[in-house]
């Protein structure tokens, strides 16, 4: 039911580095055109790093994993649905369009073979209004480094790293001792572990995985140019208050509060949000890359006495 593109097969066969990328920042996240500019430009910043693009896609009913440029085009101009985990198969089934969350983009990129995801912000856990991202539950699940530069900022970074640490999930910060604040560099919450090099997140992927651990790694990268911590705060309480007062809830929050950060700020937080997405698929090549050269160290030393998963 996962259709993956020939180049994606043919890299992922060859042991090449791949780098899967989600669509609902297409669909849902940036307004356009730069929706498609970001698109075009995350598959060439991957290219650029020495790894094959994999941008994940409902298309038509299809669960695709690498669609082309046509497609590319065509999702960002229609109007089409965002797929998490609970709408997943109404959405086959039906035979629509859709963006994949950072949950489905999970889930299709780790039944294809996919090792490392790039995307800008977690989905998580909001107190008031309660609402929790089923990108918890696939993080919790599936098996690949996500490079991300920490929750959005919408959310409570606090209760969504405690889901993290609840769901087994380790948290390392790229270069930082805390988690990053997604459109702000840094929050002020300390991470279970740090990585400076892209080999450390590599031997915490592997490690990971030989302990029969399920679910993936979050490598949360703190994105140097983004907005202050406390205009931020500022713009999202605003934003939250926008919500309310339009009584905005459900799948539809997350997509309308961004769109209520970009109009409050003019611009700045769309130019920080991209500015964070391409750094993050930079560094998941490079991560992409460390693993596997390791797979390949790994398979000409592989110990008799373990039994490996
Ligand atoms: N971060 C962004 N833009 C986005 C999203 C995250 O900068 O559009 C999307 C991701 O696809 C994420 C989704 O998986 O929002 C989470 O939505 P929800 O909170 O409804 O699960
Ligand atoms: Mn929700």
């Amino acid at each position: 039911m996962v259709r993956v593109s020939p180049s994606v097969q043919t890299a992922l066969a060859a042991g090449e580095p791949v780098v899967a990328l989600e669509s609902t920042v297409l669909t849902h996240g940036l307004p356009r055109p730069a929706n498609l500019d970001l698109g075009r430009r995350l598959e060439a910043v991957v290219r650029e790093s020495g790894a094959v693009p994999a941008t994940i896609a409902i298309i038509a009913g299809e669960l695709t994993v690498g669609i082309d440029d046509d497609t590319m085009q065509h999702l960002a101009q229609s109007q089409a649905a965002k797929a998490s985990l609970w709408n997943l198969a109404s959405l086959v089934a039906n035979g629509d369009d859709a963006g994949t969350t950072v949950a489905v983009t999970l889930h299709a990129a780790a039944r294809a073979g996919i090792a490392v995801f790039a995307t800008g912000g977690l989905g998580g856990v909001h107190l008031d209004p309660y609402d929790e991202s089923a990108d918890l539950t696939a993080l919790a699940r599936d098996s690949l480094v996500t490079v991300c530069s920490g929750p959005k900022s919408v959310l409570d970074a606090g209760a969504t790293l405690e889901r993290l640490e609840t769901a087994g999930v380790p948290v390392a910060g790229w270069r930082s001792d805390h988690l990053a604040g997604f459109l702000t560099p840094t929050t002020p919450l300390a991470v279970p572990v740090r990585c400076d090099e892209a080999d450390e997140v590599a031997t915490l992927f592997h490690t990971h995985r030989d302990l029969w651990l399920s679910g993936g790694v979050v490598l949360s990268r703190p994105e140097p140019s983004g907005l202050a911590a406390d205009v931020l705060r500022d713009l999202t309480q605003a934003a939250h208050a926008d919500a309310h007062a339009a009584g905005v809830r459900g799948k539809d929050l997350t997509p309308y509060l961004l769109e209520r950060l970009a109009v409050r700020s003019d611009g700045a937080t769309v130019q920080a949000n991209l500015r964070l997405l391409e750094g993050n698929a930079r560094l998941a090549a490079e991560i992409a890359r460390a693993i596997a050269a390791q797979r390949e160290r790994r398979a000409a030393s592989t110990s008799p006495n373990e039994v490996s998963a």
